[in-house]
């Protein structure tokens, strides 16, 4: 069945009618299930109270059943299969078809029945991460609830009170199931509409995995070294853009179960960090940033004015997590002649030819021949040429002519004349420092382990 006729069906589910009618009479609402890992219109809410949708990057929306005033939603832990990029598949474990499972959307106030079904071949539980409940619905196995054992469905009830920013994922053997890809967002938007409404507002985690080159499942006792940093488990390229209107007021959240801080960074805007997994932050308490750095197990949701026309990156500002899976024993060759020595250099590094003399901009551009099933670690092609990145990063696209609620990519922006950066072909000032070619040499000399250094 096509992604598109599969989402409607579960939109039906949610709107009403025949299927609805059936499913009332189970005691156990149906489980809606994606197999795309592109991002998905917004689910409009078909009963209980009204409210602007989120649009889940690479995600969607989990639909529901009114059922005597309470809305019951049906998730299902499962092994599934997530593209991270196109040319990359990785075995994870998720909820409902997907890593990340789909958005919980609710309404402050809702009265929630969450059926979890365990079709994992281990015991799990799940933790509502930042909502206020009582004590035995907290989810964390053990402690307030016996395990999910495999095969089994678990029910959860509580009144979502506060609005807010939210997650859900297990709590128990935490450490597999989070680096197999277990999480999912909730939203729980305000009762009064007139609350800090936007008109855009998007939702993704930030996720990793350490994923060795030519495989599909990830090493789930990875500690800190992670080789692919996601937003909703998805990588640069395969992350979906953010097509929002001139004059939007846009807000972003986003959740961090990776296991390290990620720093969030703008272009052509200032943000305000609005919100937290604790809640709103007054307007008197915000001030402007164009990076947020978001720790471990924490939520923001930062506001910004698109006013800026044009196609703005949107990404971590950790290096090494805007590339994909790379080696870490690779040596940096820049400033070596490659003419020099080679032989050597390739009898003492085999990985040589996968480092540049020059940067590394040069791999954007190879043709590396790469194991099945990997990703380049600097790929994806722009307007201009490569743009040599990979991981945490997209691009907000700002347009003057999108309609309201029209998420389609508008494709690349194009520049007003002479407002682009441009070779400079008129004349430059005389050279006045030392040539670097001979100092290039005594550094080198002096840098040498000789026995006899000075301190
Ligand atoms: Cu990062």
């Amino acid at each position: 069945m096509s992604n598109r006729r599969r989402f409607l069906q579960a939109s039906a589910f949610a709107l009403g009618g025949t299927a609805v009618a059936r499913a009332a009479l189970a005691a156990v609402p149906e489980a809606p299930s994606a197999d795309s890992p592109r991002t998905q219109p917004p689910l409009v809410p078909p009963n209980g109270a009204p409210y602007n949708p989120v649009v889940t990057l690479n995600g969607w929306t989990l639909p529901w059943r009114m059922n005597n005033g309470w809305k019951e939603f049906h998730i299902v832990a499962e092994p599934v299969v997530r593209e991270l990029a196109p040319g990359m598949k990785a075995h994870l474990w998720g909820y409902n078809g997907q890593s990340p499972g789909p958005t919980i959307e609710c309404v402050e106030g809702d009265k929630l029945r969450i059926f979890v079904t365990n079709r994992l071949p281990e015991q799990t539980s799940m933790h509502w991460h930042g909502v206020i409940l009582p004590n035995g619905m907290d989810g964390v196995a053990g402690l307030v609830q016996p395990h999910i054992a495999a095969g089994k469905t678990f029910v959860y009830e509580f009144t979502m009170r506060y609005p807010g920013t939210f997650m859900y994922h297990p709590h128990s053997d935490e450490m597999t199931q989070m680096a197999m890809g277990m999480m999912g967002f909730i939203v729980v938007h305000p009762k009064d509409r007139s609350f800090m409404p936007v008109d855009r507002d998007f939702v993704f985690i930030l996720n990793n995995f350490d994923i060795e080159p030519g495989s599909y499942t990830p090493r789930v006792n990875t500690m800190l070294d992670f080789n692919l940093f996601c937003f909703n488990s998805r990588v640069f390229p395969g992350i979906d853009h953010l097509p929002v209107r001139l004059n939007d007021r846009v807000r972003i959240r986003f959740g961090n179960l990776t296991m390290t801080n990620h720093p969030i960074h703008i272009h052509g805007h200032h943000f305000e960090v609005t919100g937290t997994d604790g809640g709103w932050i007054p307007a008197t308490a915000r001030w402007p940033e164009t990076s947020v750095d978001i720790g471990v197990g924490q939520m923001r949701a930062v506001e910004f004015v698109a006013d800026n026309p044009g196609d703005w990156a949107f990404h971590c500002h950790k290096s090494h997590h805007t590339m994909n899976a790379m080696g870490h024993n690779v040596p940096t060759m820049i400033g070596v002649d490659p003419k020099a020595g080679l032989a050597k250099i390739t009898r003492l590094i085999p990985d040589y030819m996968s480092m540049g003399s020059t940067g590394m901009s040069e791999m954007g551009e190879m043709e590396m021949p790469l194991p099945d099933n990997t990703l380049p670690m600097m790929t994806g092609q722009g307007p201009f040429g490569a743009i040599e990145m990979g991981g945490m990063f997209t691009v907000i696209k700002v347009r003057p002519d999108l309609q309201p609620g029209d998420y389609r990519d508008p494709g690349w922006y194009r520049q007003p004349a002479a407002t682009v950066a441009r070779e400079w072909t008129g004349p430059l000032p005389q050279e006045t420092r030392a040539a670097p070619a001979g100092t290039a040499g005594v550094e080198l000399k002096a840098r040498k382990p000789d026995g006899h250094s000075h301190h």
